[in-house]
């Protein structure tokens, strides 16, 4: 690896390489230099089967972001958007290497992950996501599908039916399973609104993150968000998608894939402080998009417990696992979230509605 830093714009000398966070898709670790430190990262083509477009739609929108943050008169910008360096040669911002796409980012300084937030964070984080949207609104360069129907509820639930009908794992016929499969089957139409809504030109679609689970994003010690990382599933999407994301990562008592499921539940106060924030700030937001955010919310336990389940159905090929029932555990969890949302759906509705 230290062969590959090298071949990228990099200042300082190589001092170690070690693994970071825990990203279930792409392999990511932070390079220590003589000099400043820097992210290295494969991206998992598989995935992302076409890397050169990613890197393009990565390029476009932090270089855009960085103008506006520039207009704005933003101080400390390196900290608020991600920065790629470049091959020395300058020909491209990744490379292809043994196995893998690679590519660097520069590290971004005195920042933090959080576990969980606070009411105050999740206010600040709905103002900050709705300023990202709003900035990227107007961009001009091509933000491309870097996976073709990312968050197609139906082309999702499609994905689990097949996984049903092949049983790839021999693990269809088992009571739990078979539950499981009847609960997602119950609350498919209703999952499918976004869809219905877009073809009957009710909703549009704006470019999102896509995967603003809490460990995307960046916080200083203040509890500010400096910026999202893992920019790789950028793209045309429902608002839905980002504020989805957030609420089932921030807005639940536990992790995707803490198997205490008797103590997950919704977190109202983190509901009602990030639509706050992201109200305030999402002016473009159509009255569609606002009714809607409790759906949002929904929809995005629904869909990944969707994906975990598929994937435990077809024998664990997608998700990184540390152990056999890792992405049962996840399942399970994501539908006691979803069971827990949907008790406070009303509650989600009324506040919304007073916003
Ligand atoms: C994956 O790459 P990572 O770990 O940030 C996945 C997301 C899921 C998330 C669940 C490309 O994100 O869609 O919501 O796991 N990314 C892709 O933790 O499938
Ligand atoms: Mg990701």
């Amino acid at each position: 690896m230290k062969h590959i830093v090298e071949k990228f714009a990099i200042t300082g000398d190589v001092l170690e390489i070690k693994p970071l966070g825990n990203g279930l898709i792409n392999g990511t670790f932070i390079v220590k230099t003589t000099g400043p430190d820097y992210v290295l990262q494969w991206v998992n083509h598989k995935v992302f089967t076409d890397v050169p477009l990613v890197q393009r739609n990565i390029e476009n929108a932090t270089s855009h972001i960085r103008k506006k943050l520039e207009m704005k008169g933003e101080t400390d910008i390196d900290r608020k958007v991600l920065t790629l360096v470049p091959l020395k040669d300058g020909s491209a911002t990744f490379i292809f290497e043994g196995e893998h796409y690679w590519r660097v980012l520069e590290y971004v300084t005195d920042s933090v992950t959080l576990e969980t937030v606070t009411p105050e964070t999740s206010f600040l984080t709905g103002l900050a996501f709705g300023e990202w949207e709003d900035m990227l609104s107007d961009c001009e360069a091509p933000i491309g599908e870097s996976i073709p129907d990312f968050h197609n509820m139906e082309l999702r639930i499609r994905q689990l039916k097949d996984a049903v009908a092949n049983d790839a794992a021999g693990r269809v016929n088992d009571a739990e399973v078979r539950e499981m499969i009847s609960f997602f089957a119950e609350h498919e139409k209703e999952m499918c609104k976004a869809e219905d809504l877009y073809r009957a030109g009710l909703l549009q679609k704006r470019i999102c993150h896509c995967d603003t689970k809490l460990p995307n994003i960046l916080f200083d010690k203040d509890g500010k968000v400096l910026c999202v990382i893992d920019l790789d599933t950028m793209m045309p999407s429902f608002i839905f998608s980002d504020f989805g994301d957030f609420m089932r990562t921030a807005g639940s008592t536990l992790p995707e894939d803490d198997p205490a499921i008797e103590k997950v539940a919704i977190r109202m106060d983190i509901f009602r402080e990030f639509a706050r924030g992201y109200v305030k700030s999402a002016k473009f937001l159509t009255d569609v998009e606002k009714e809607n955010l409790p759906y949002a919310t929904l929809r995005f336990s629904y869909m990944q417990g969707v994906r975990f389940f598929a994937d435990y159905l077809n024998g664990d090929t997608y998700y990184h696992i540390d152990y056999p029932e890792h992405n049962l555990v996840r399942t399970r969890n994501q539908i006691a979230l979803f069971k827990s949302q949907l008790e406070h759906l009303d509650e989600m509705q009324a506040f919304v509605t007073e916003l």
